[in-house]
């Protein structure tokens, strides 16, 4: 991680991509955990932008449709995509904390105007590639890579001007073990790398992430990490909205984390999905903000 001497730091405590109350909440609880004084400490500058401002609709309700909504996350997307293209101007680390997982469309598009052949990591039970056609739910935080590779909503897709924002050829997606059929015909079609739960059990972590790093190292020029929480077991992250039994483990994700920290391979990231009304005590805002020193270089001896 030496290439950069600086991270910036931006909450999105976006909730309306899922039905379920609390992951808004996620900034304030990875802050609390200490997250920005576990960065100063290896050495880097940490400036924090705070809260991109979230306007829930009126009414208690959410708001229905194929893609519950989509005005305010078009919104708040169209805003992060600012804030991210900024952070990217001062050569400064992006540090993105949800928020469910539909932060990524602004995130990724503010990210992609400094890379022209983005790759992404897509660590999760999910891989998020549904569209409004195929989604089980309506939630927009069940599309987000799709509509990176630019398949789903127009609005959604035309955020930061450019699209698509990610070839296929450019994804890796590590930890899936929920996946619907139409994910399942999308990452057929378009040949997208995929690591389930079963290739990490079988291969190990060290070499996915071997395979990870030697497969987008030779044709991206630059990598965001989108890394959900609810990718690792719920065993060690219980404080998510869509938990799914059978996942990556604590060490497991280290382990990963301090290999892409060594490749420095990663130029941005983001922690999404972590719900502190389902958590144990911040457990899973703790696990995070470990991962994230991690990420950054910090070694255990
Ligand atoms: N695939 C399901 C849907 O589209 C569930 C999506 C899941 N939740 C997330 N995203 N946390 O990774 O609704
Ligand atoms: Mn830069
Ligand atoms: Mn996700
Ligand atoms: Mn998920």
């Amino acid at each position: 991680m030496n290439k950069f001497q600086k991270v910036s730091i931006i909450g999105v405590p976006m909730d309306l991509g899922q039905k379920r109350r609390g992951v808004d909440m996620g900034p304030s609880a990875m802050r609390y955990a200490g997250l920005i004084e576990e960065i100063e400490a290896l050495g880097f500058e940490v400036k924090d932008y705070g809260d991109i401002p979230i306007n829930r609709p009126a009414t208690s309700e959410t708001q229905e449709g194929p893609l519950r909504n989509l005005d305010e996350v078009v919104k708040v997307s169209e805003e992060l995509c600012k804030g991210v293209a900024a952070i990217e101007a001062e050569h400064s680390f992006p540090l993105i904390l949800g928020g469910d997982h539909s932060i990524s469309i602004g995130s990724i598009a503010g990210i992609r105007k400094s890379y022209n052949n983005l790759g992404v990591i897509w660590y999760d039970a999910h891989p998020d590639l549904n569209t409004e056609e195929t989604s089980p739910s309506g939630n927009i935080h069940g599309m987000p890579l799709a509509v990176n590779l630019g398949i789903g909503h127009e609005r959604l897709m035309n955020i930061g001007g450019i699209t698509p924002k990610v070839k296929p050829e450019h994804i890796v997606i590590i930890g899936a073990r929920s996946i619907d059929e139409g994910e399942r015909q999308l990452i057929r079609e378009q040949g997208i790398k995929v690591y389930t739960m079963h290739e990490v059990d079988r291969m190990g972590m060290t070499r996915v992430i071997e395979e990870t790093i030697d497969y987008l190292s030779a044709r991206t020029d630059g990598v965001h990490l989108s890394f959900d929480l609810d990718g690792i077991d719920p065993v060690d992250a219980p404080g998510v909205g869509t938990p799914v039994l059978g996942g990556i483990s604590y060490r497991e994700s280290h382990l990963a984390l301090e290999m892409l920290a060594e490749s420095e391979l990663i130029t941005s990231a983001e922690f999404v999905e972590i719900n502190p009304i389902l958590d144990n005590k911040n457990q899973t805002a703790n696990v995070a903000v470990a991962l994230v020193t991690s990420l950054l270089g910090k070694k255990l001896l």
